[in-house]
């Protein structure tokens, strides 16, 4: 060869557009056009941009291959450089061009052209007597793909292993177990992280054990949502329950939850438990007036199928369905991260309790965008959850189940707002 390196400089044009944002699968197809060309990975580094578009670039040991996609054009732009003679570019080109389903134009340019360039007698000060990679032990990639839950101005990212562990798009909406370095295996609803190993419990605790508590014996429970099966273990942990009918939209939801979450998933066997899968919506609507000692919805962020669970019909719906002295408690959204919707609701739900029957509740979701989450609850009748509760049940309670979260001086806490909740909630005293 007469040059340092061989570049080609590729347009991939009429791509698919799904493929060129899925941050995943680009890396992936990079990387094995990388393996199949005979390189020698050494890492990858990609990043899925707001709204959409992928940059990402795989080095080797023969140098690199660079991507950035526009999916919103169809349009891909590729660098696969090369260096030596070991490894053929054109090959990687192949691969890549099946993966993104591309038309193509491409041009090869010889980089280090040796009739311009001329070698020198150059010794490095410091010589590495080490490798900085053992070839012995074979594939060594450090793969650095990111999963971002946003909005058009925050997000939440957790990097994650670039594996898929399940993906479907079904009916409703895409659903994907993904395995995250920092929280383990986490569940995602489109973009949205539901919930993941490392911290589900604070989420699942906080919506069941609160109100159960205060409720004291609520025997009757319905849960419109959850399919990932935590809230309905943290109620299995209650003797005193005798029935939990469960109505969640998805079954890939309760799926891929049982298949790969066993310990978010682990009550979904429990005898006291009916599963239904179908539309929660409806569910409440149909069911019969005075029914439920609790009513837990549990659903996903107000996009999609979840929509309907942020509306006054469906409240008015719960509330029929709730004996007297029954409450509903629902996800309340972020009064940092979805403020309206959270407010909205909050005032729906005044408007059906009563302004002194709703309860709000902040804690800690760590991997929620913005780590401060709500739960909302509406009474039908005069308990206030905060203040009526057994402190002692509730810490004999938390520490006998080993719960991770709940405890006796949370449960009051976790009603305690911060100021500035307060007045989005005109909760202000003066
Ligand atoms: N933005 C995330 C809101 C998620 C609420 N539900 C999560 C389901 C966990 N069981």
């Amino acid at each position: 060869m007469k040059a340092l390196g061989r570049h080609i400089l590729v347009e991939f044009n009429s791509c698919n557009s799904e493929i060129l944002n899925d941050v995943s699968a680009i890396e992936k197809a990079m990387v094995e056009a990388a393996q199949t060309a005979g390189a020698t990975v050494i890492n990858s580094t990609f990043h899925h941009f707001s709204p959409w578009g992928v940059s990402g670039v795989v080095v080797i040991q023969e140098s690199h291959l660079a991507i950035h996609t526009w999916p919103e054009y169809r349009y891909a732009s590729v660098d696969l450089f090369t260096c030596g003679d070991s490894v053929d570019p054109w090959v990687s080109f192949e691969f890549l061009k099946k993966a993104f389903q591309a038309n193509y134009s491409a041009l090869e340019l010889n980089r280090g052209s040796l009739s311009v360039i001329e070698k020198t007698d150059f010794k490095p000060n410091t010589i590495r007597t080490e490798p900085s990679f053992d070839l012995k032990k074979g594939y060594q990639i450090d793969r650095n793909v990111w999963f971002t839950d946003k909005d058009e101005n925050q997000a939440l990212s957790l990097r994650y292993t670039g594996d898929v562990l399940f993906d479907e798009k079904t009916p409703y909406q895409r659903v994907r177990v993904l395995e995250s370095f920092s929280h383990g295996k986490f569940l995602a609803i489109n973009n949205m992280v539901m919930c993941t190993e490392r911290d589900e419990a604070h989420y699942h605790e906080m919506m069941v054990h609160p109100i159960m508590q205060s409720l004291g014996d609520a025997k009757n429970i319905l849960v419109i949502g959850g399919g990932d099966g935590g809230t309905i273990r943290e109620i299995f942990r209650y003797d005193h329950v005798n029935k939990v009918t469960m109505v969640e939209i998805d079954e890939a939801v309760v799926r891929a939850s049982k298949e790969h979450l066993p310990k978010i998933s682990a009550a979904f066997s429990h005898p006291k438990l009916e599963l239904i899968i179908g539309d929660g919506i409806q569910f409440v609507k149909d069911a019969k007036p005075g029914a439920y000692d609790l009513i837990i919805v549990d659903g996903s962020d107000p996009i999609g199928p979840a929509k309907g669970l942020f509306t006054t019909e469906f409240y008015e719906n719960c509330k029929k369905a709730l004996k007297d002295g029954g409450a509903v408690i629902t996800q309340g959204e972020s009064p940092m991260f979805h403020e309206t919707t959270f407010v909205e609701l909050n005032k729906c739900l005044k408007g059906i309790f009563g302004k002194d029957q709703v309860h709000t509740m902040i804690f800690h979701a760590t991997t929620y965008p913005s780590g401060m989450w709500s739960l909302q609850i509406g009474v039908k009748g005069s308990r206030h959850p905060a203040v009526d509760f057994d402190k002692n049940k509730a810490q004999a309670f938390s520490s006998a189940k080993g719960l991770r979260y709940y405890n006796e001086d949370l449960h009051a806490a976790a009603f305690a707002l911060p100021t500035f909740v307060k007045s989005m909630l005109a909760e202000n005293k003066n």
